[in-house]
């Protein structure tokens, strides 16, 4: 009898042992949270590629992009059910839904040094502004 209960404790303990390993989050894939390694690149078709990820919010928030080169933003969510989905630029008269999964991009033309494009969610709750210089 005594050996039986044993023998359980013994399954349990190593059958959760196994799925402590098996489901641990691995830890290379990035955080949607973080902003992404590489917020600013220009591509080699000479067009500037900004990157924020969304998730309560946008990151970066602040962006310093290069003026006077052609240039788009891409919004990368990861199940993100909040409403920093639905974004509007004022200054571009756009509003863009995002999946709670995917990518989506806007395109934010040519801009002269010292604009400011700032966007953020229908409520205004969560914002981001992108700097050209
Ligand atoms: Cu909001």
């Amino acid at each position: 009898m005594n050996n039986t209960i044993a023998l359980i404790v013994t399954a349990i303990i190593i059958s959760g042992a196994v799925a402590f390993t098996v489901l641990k989050p691995t830890q290379t894939a990035p955080l949607i949270t973080q902003e992404p390694e590489n917020p600013v690149v220009i591509r080699e078709d000479g067009t500037q590629q900004i990157t924020i990820n969304v998730k309560s919010g946008y990151h970066p928030r602040s962006v310093t992009a290069k003026a006077d080169i052609p240039t788009e933003v891409t919004f990368v969510t990861s199940n993100n059910f909040d409403c920093s989905n639905d974004i509007l630029i004022p200054a571009l008269q756009t509003r863009t839904q995002l999946e709670p999964t995917g990518t989506k991009t806007v395109a934010l033309g040519t801009q002269e040094a010292g604009r400011v494009i700032s966007g953020g969610c229908s409520m205004n709750m969560y914002n981001f502004n992108i700097t050209f210089e």
